[in-house]
């Protein structure tokens, strides 16, 4: 019989089965006829959010999220198909890149496997990315929110550029930006729409501002 609570307990064990595990209860679960919606809220999406409330309160480090979120990428590959012949839509599109001279992207892919996780279709636009790459790819992808990352003092003021070139282009998205040298203060200042210190808040503020 399927077991959605082992599933999302699995992601939360962070040792070298956890991938073979998730991946074998998420087959499991299929191969019982659960619908696959089912089996990425209750199992997969309900596992990462565990993890990502564990990494708030430091109970968990950057390795165990790691470990979770390639267990749950191995699963998507699997449940992938599933949900798209179920018509399951994401809860929504997000565009996210390490801002224009900033080549860091450790934390960035944190932050979009933080997403994933929580149900969110990304659109990876990279590192070095500057302002009018983030408005076609948002575009492109009809996504309501541009998440922007900066690691350096030098490379913050490119979000308020991002920003800036959002507002003057007309397009209807939300800006959410992060990164160890930002700080709400600075989100204020530019006139960001959220900001989230850390990835698991990231999710959070994401899932807010699009309204999922
Ligand atoms: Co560089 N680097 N680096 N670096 N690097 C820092 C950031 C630095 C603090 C080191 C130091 O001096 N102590 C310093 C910045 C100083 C400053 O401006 N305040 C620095 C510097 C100066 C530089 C260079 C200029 C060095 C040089 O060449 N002279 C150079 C710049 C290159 C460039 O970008 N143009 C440079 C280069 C590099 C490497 C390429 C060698 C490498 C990056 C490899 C890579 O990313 N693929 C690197 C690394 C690894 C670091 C450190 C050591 C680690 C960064 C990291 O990945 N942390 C870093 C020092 C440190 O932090 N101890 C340092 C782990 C990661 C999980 O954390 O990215 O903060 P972080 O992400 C967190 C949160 O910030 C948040 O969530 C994540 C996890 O919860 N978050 C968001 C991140 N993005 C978010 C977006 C959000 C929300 C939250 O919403 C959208």
């Amino acid at each position: 019989m399927a077991d959605l609570k082992a599933l999302a307990q699995a992601l939360n064990k962070a040792d070298r089965e956890t991938l073979n595990t998730v991946v074998g209860l998420t087959k499991a679960a299929m191969k019982d006829g659960v619908p696959a919606a089912e089996i990425l809220e209750k199992g997969l999406i309900a596992g990462m959010s565990v993890v990502g409330e564990r990494f708030k309160k430091n109970e968990v480090y950057v390795p165990e999220v790691l470990i979770a979120a390639r267990a749950m990428n191995a699963a998507m590959e699997v449940l992938g198909p599933e949900l798209v012949k179920a018509g399951v839509q994401p809860r929504g599109t997000v565009v996210l890149g390490t801002v224009k001279g900033d080549l860091h992207d450790i934390g960035k892919n944190l932050v979009g496997m933080m997403l994933k996780g929580a149900g969110l279709k990304v659109v990876d636009a990279g590192i070095d990315v500057p302002a009018d790459k983030f408005i076609a790819a948002a575009k492109e992808s009809g996504a309501t929110l541009v998440a922007m990352s900066a690691l350096l003092t030098t490379t913050m003021p490119q979000m308020a550029e991002v920003i800036k070139a959002i507002k003057a282009s007309g397009i209807k998205v939300k800006t959410l930006i992060g990164g160890a040298p930002v700080t709400q203060a600075y989100a204020d200042e530019v006139g960001a729409d959220g900001y989230a210190p850390d990835a698991a808040s990231a999710a959070d503020a994401a899932k807010k501002l699009i309204g999922a």
